[in-house]
């Protein structure tokens, strides 16, 4: 069993739909044990692209899928949102993007594949992925630093 840490964003559309849906679509998904999820949060956009705020949160789903597996499930629900790929990093229906998982002991599970790198390699560096992993994940600590202290660091940074 693998703990997926997933996250979820939107800022095309009826975003509260889209997240909704990939809620219960996942949820509906053989092999996926249980989904629980953060608040949802309205973030700026973050990085090149002049789009709408972000609708953000973290999925927390418990699954016997493997990985890459979860990779395709995901991708799948991201199509059945009419996700366009067009712009990179630009305005989406639905992106979902697995930032963290974990085996049943609770370590840390890395992937390094052509189409799939975890841990996310941009997580740590993104308060609308940290704020929400904070609430579903209070003792989240990443190369030894709390998610506590590296969101009061990048709230630094940010003022
Ligand atoms: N996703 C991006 C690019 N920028 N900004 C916010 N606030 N939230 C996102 O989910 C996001 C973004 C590319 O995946
Ligand atoms: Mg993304
Ligand atoms: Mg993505």
């Amino acid at each position: 069993m693998y703990t997926y840490y997933i996250g979820i964003g939107s800022n095309l559309g009826d975003r509260e739909v889209y997240l909704a849906f990939a809620v219960s679509e996942l949820t509906n998904t053989d092999g996926v044990h249980s989904v629980s999820h953060s608040s949802w949060i309205e973030t700026p956009p973050w990085g090149p692209v002049e789009q709408g705020p972000f609708l953000n949160g973290i999925l927390k789903v418990e699954s016997t899928l493997t990985p890459l597996v979860m990779l395709d499930t995901i991708l799948h629900i991201e199509r059945l949102a009419g996700r366009q790929r067009e712009i990179h990093w630009g305005p989406r229906t639905l992106d979902l993007d697995i930032v963290w998982i974990e085996d049943e002991f609770g370590h840390p599970v890395r992937v390094t594949e052509a189409t799939l790198v975890v841990p996310h390699p941009y997580f740590w560096e993104r308060q609308f992925v940290l704020e929400p992993l904070q609430e579903v994940y209070p003792t989240f600590t990443y190369e030894g630093v709390s998610i506590d202290s590296r969101l009061e660091a990048l709230r630094i940074v940010e003022a």
